[in-house]
């Protein structure tokens, strides 16, 4: 039984999930919530070495990619995120499990029952209580991500790539409509927001 809530942020890249995360870590220090941010692959010693193989130049086949994910994401869980729900802390996480759908399931083609019963072994039922999902047209994440500059490889993918990307994270979003909250982030920084505090809101008042 978990006292503190965790929330996950997706999306394509370049879509705004690491500008709104510092939003929501101040929007929630302000109503007195005790905040830990996080994120994946990385968020523990290990996970961010097992990162830095992740977005590296060094080929890496599909179902590879994916168990270096879980990996990650299991020392994740039993090192950081679970241990700080217990103490009552919200965890904030740039990405998690949707993401394995995403960019391995939708992107790689990697078989959607082998993510789950992977899903199943590492998480133990975890789940994140909200998911804000930032959706964007691909070239407008991409022209976004360009002013950053640097390319590692996912980023070095082509369109139809992060268009099976987005098509799956959408459809996630309609298996699961109340733990994802899509949010058309496309738009204005404040409106998107003022879109992601009434989320907060409400998961503060549940
Ligand atoms: N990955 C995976 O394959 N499987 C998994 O299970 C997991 C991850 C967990 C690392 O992710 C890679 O890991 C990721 C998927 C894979 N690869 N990709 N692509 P990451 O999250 O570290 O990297 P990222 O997705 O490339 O993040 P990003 O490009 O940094 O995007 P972002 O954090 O969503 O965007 P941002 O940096 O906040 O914003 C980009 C720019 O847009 C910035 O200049 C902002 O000021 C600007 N911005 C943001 N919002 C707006 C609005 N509303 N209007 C105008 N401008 C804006």
């Amino acid at each position: 039984m978990t006292k503190g809530k965790f929330i996950s942020l997706e999306g394509g890249e370049g879509v705004g999930k690491t500008t709104n995360l510092n939003f929501i870590r101040e929007s929630l220090e302000a109503r007195g919530k005790r905040v830990v941010v996080t994120r994946e692959p990385g968020g523990t010693g290990l996970g961010e070495r097992v990162r830095s193989l992740l977005l590296g130049d060094e080929p890496i086949v599909a179902e590879a990619e994916l168990l270096l994910m879980f990996a990650a994401r299991a020392q994740h869980l039993r090192e950081l995120i679970v241990p700080a729900l217990e103490s009552g802390a919200w965890v904030l996480s740039d990405r998690f499990t949707d993401a394995s759908y995403a960019y391995q399931g939708g992107g790689r083609a990697v078989d959607a029952a082998f993510i789950a019963s992977l899903e199943e072994h590492v998480q133990r039922g975890l789940k994140p209580d909200l998911t804000l999902l930032f959706d964007a047209p691909v070239a407008v994440g991409m022209a976004r991500a360009k002013n950053r500059g640097g390319t590692d490889r996912f980023e070095a993918e082509d369109l139809a790539f992060f268009e099976r990307v987005r098509g799956t994270y959408l459809q996630l979003a309609g298996y699961f409509p109340k733990r994802i909250r899509i949010l058309d982030a496309s738009r204005p920084l404040s409106e998107v927001q003022a879109e992601i505090a009434s989320h907060l809101l409400r998961l503060c008042d549940s």
